[in-house]
């Protein structure tokens, strides 16, 4: 019976096998499979249609004069990216790519993709970025952001592996809130009811509270940034992944950073081969401790390549890119001016005017910055001052320092940037599924 559509009441497609299922042992055996045409190929005698599921890819195998008559039928009209089911017989076939291949006695057609496809998703024709962004589903498909996503679900995977085993527990902090974090330029107002609100840069202030409560939190969530730079590394929308630790100072937490970034390249580069393959990268698992340089030696090391950067002054890309050809691996910027932190940082006791923060560098990108927080009240409201920020709007978050707010430290990765180096994809909208940046609201 080769039905050309079938009503969906049938179920006449439920698959009985994933591709990946399917191997030359079962030889002989009457299976359903189900997923999209990937190619077709026709050698007149005989069509070759591969088929992929979330599994992977398998080849059904078309003889003209071995199947009937509506089998072929069907498989005249198929194109790239029609959905499909196909039940039929597994025979061992040496030639075949997995040496195994499907012959089939029935092709249900569940949905005719529309032709022809805006991008090729074989990836043989590569297409313009744009071009790939604006039809994202479709581009999802091929095998290289198959192999970001898998590589991005698995780093996760050990971000939570990690976390669990050194007895952090999981919180959700809000994502609209009433006052900025981290700069009010790059903030995205909401109106929420009669008033207005934000949406959250990060989870700093409701992190930090929660010590009191849970001693050690991570958060993994969005990120809302106004960035109007429009670079290969920002992005308005980001996934941040943030911890904080009561009764922990900058030097534990980075710490952890480096003990969390070596075990996430451990576990990519052991789970995800196939897929660090298809993309030709490899991850070199990192030695720790990662190599701390202060912001002096720094401005030391530039001045010697010719940048000269004044005391104070924050680092500019270009000299960034500079430090990355000097240092090509992860280090830690140490010891950053007090007045290029934002007010929650703290200052050193013995020299005020230099800050217990840190930023993690990789190569010339910033994959995470933290550093020791304020805890005393008082010297709280008066770094606030300092930055101009209205003590009203931090009403609820000075509260919290009654409560008991012991010594604390954290940091917040980004994991698209972590992402971009376990995936050695230069171009942050890449390893996102949906980018939003100042030009792209849609898909
Ligand atoms: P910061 O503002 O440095 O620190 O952000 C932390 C990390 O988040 C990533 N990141 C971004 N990624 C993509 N697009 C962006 N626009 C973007 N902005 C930042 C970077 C960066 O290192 N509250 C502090 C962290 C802390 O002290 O705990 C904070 O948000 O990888």
């Amino acid at each position: 019976m080769g039905l050309e559509k079938t009503s969906s009441h049938a179920y006449l497609w439920k698959r009985t096998h994933y591709t990946s299922d399917i191997t030359p042992e079962l030889d002989g055996r009457e299976v359903i499979i189900a997923g999209w045409v990937r190619e077709i190929r026709d050698l007149g005698g005989i069509k070759f249609l591969v088929l992929k599921d979330k599994e992977g890819f398998i080849q059904v195998t078309i003889p003209k004069d071995k199947v009937n008559e509506s089998v072929i039928k069907v498989a005249e009209d198929l194109q790239r990216q029609d959905c499909i089911s196909v039940r039929g017989t597994v025979k061992k076939m040496d030639k075949a790519p997995r040496g195994v291949e499907v012959i089939p006695e029935s092709i249900i057609v569940l949905n005719r993709a529309k032709q022809p496809l805006p991008i090729d998703i074989t990836g043989k024709t590569p297409a313009d970025i744009d071009v790939r962004l604006d039809a994202r589903v479709l581009d999802l498909v091929r095998d290289e952001p198959q192999a970001i996503f898998r590589i991005r679900h698995v780093a996760l995977e050990a971000i939570r592996e990690f976390f669990s085993k050194n007895g952090f527990i999981e919180v959700h902090t809000p994502k609209i809130i009433a006052t900025a974090t981290e700069g009010g330029a790059s903030l995205f107002p909401v109106i929420y009811f009669e008033r207005e609100a934000f949406l959250a840069q990060s989870p700093q202030l409701y992190k930090e509270q929660l010590v009191i409560d849970f001693e050690k939190v991570y958060e993994i969530g969005p990120a809302f940034r106004a960035e109007k730079s429009h670079t290969r590394r920002h992005l308005a929308e980001f996934i941040s992944v943030d911890i904080e630790m009561a009764f922990a100072t900058a030097e534990d937490v980075m710490e952890v950073a480096e003990r969390l970034l070596q075990y996430v390249c451990r576990v990519v580069s052991e789970r995800c081969r196939k897929e660090l393959e298809i993309l030709k990268h490899k991850i070199d698992v990192p030695q720790i401790p990662f190599k701390r340089f202060t912001y002096d030696e720094i401005l030391n090391d530039l001045r010697e390549a010719g940048i000269k950067i004044n005391w104070g002054e924050d680092i500019p890309t270009m000299a960034f890119r500079t430090l990355g050809k000097l240092h090509p691996y992860f280090y830690f910027i140490v010891d950053w001016p007090t007045q290029l932190k934002p007010f929650y940082i703290k200052p050193r006791d013995d020299k005020p005017e230099i800050s217990e923060s840190f930023d993690l560098m990789w190569h010339w990108v910033e994959i995470a910055s933290g550093g020791t927080r304020i805890h005393d009240k008082e010297l709280l409201i008066k770094r606030l001052k300092e930055q101009n920020l209205s003590l009203e709007s931090f009403k609820y978050h000075l509260q919290a320092f009654d409560y008991g707010m012991p010594p604390h430290a954290g940091w917040g990765i980004g994991l698209e940037r972590l992402i971009m180096v376990l995936t050695g994809i230069r171009n942050i909208r890449e390893v996102i599924l949906f980018p939003r940046d100042r030009f792209r609201l849609t898909p």
